[in-house]
């Protein structure tokens, strides 16, 4: 993420990459503040076994774009909800990729936050069986509790 004031939305990632089991890393990378940090984490990524890079900005974010820019991994873009703009600055500047490369961009806030988790859990999820059965299971229990659950007066 692009600074520690994005953790309040990208833990929500974090939190569905541990339900999934997946492995993961969380890291502060700045495109502006440290970006030969960013150049050399997205150049390095693949080589040190990261298989799916999820980048959360907020503002002006250029985080998910550059670094799909230095690496052939997925990148999926988590557009934080900034407080000026609400988080329409951060959709726009991360969704407005110019073809040739490419960003998977999700929701503003937490919903992305989540949805980035349970994507990568789809896309890695062609590789280990472990990953796609908890994200079945995950949707399968959702699904249940929500019928278990219908009347919206009741706790
Ligand atoms: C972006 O600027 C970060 O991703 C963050 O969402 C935003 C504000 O950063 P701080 O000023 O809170 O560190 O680069």
């Amino acid at each position: 993420m692009g600074s520690k004031s994005d953790w309040a939305t990208m833990s929500h990632t974090a939190d569905m990459l541990e339900k999934l089991g997946i492995p993961h890393e969380v890291k502060v990378v700045s495109a502006h503040r440290t970006p030969d940090l960013l150049f050399s984490y997205a150049e390095t990524a693949a080589e040190r076994g990261i298989e799916v890079i999820i980048a959360g900005a907020g503002g002006a974010a250029h985080l998910p774009g550059m670094c799909a820019s230095k690496t052939h991994l997925p990148v999926l873009g988590v557009p934080v909800q900034s407080s000026m703009l609400s988080g329409v600055d951060s959709l726009l500047s991360i969704v407005q990729m110019p073809a040739g490369v490419a960003v998977a961009t999700l929701a503003i806030g937490r919903a992305g936050a989540i949805n980035a988790a349970l994507l990568s859990g789809s896309i890695l999820g062609g590789k280990y069986p472990d990953i796609a059965n908890a994200v079945t299971s995950f949707r399968e229990n959702q699904t249940q509790t929500i019928l278990d659950n219908p009347d919206p007066t009741q706790a």
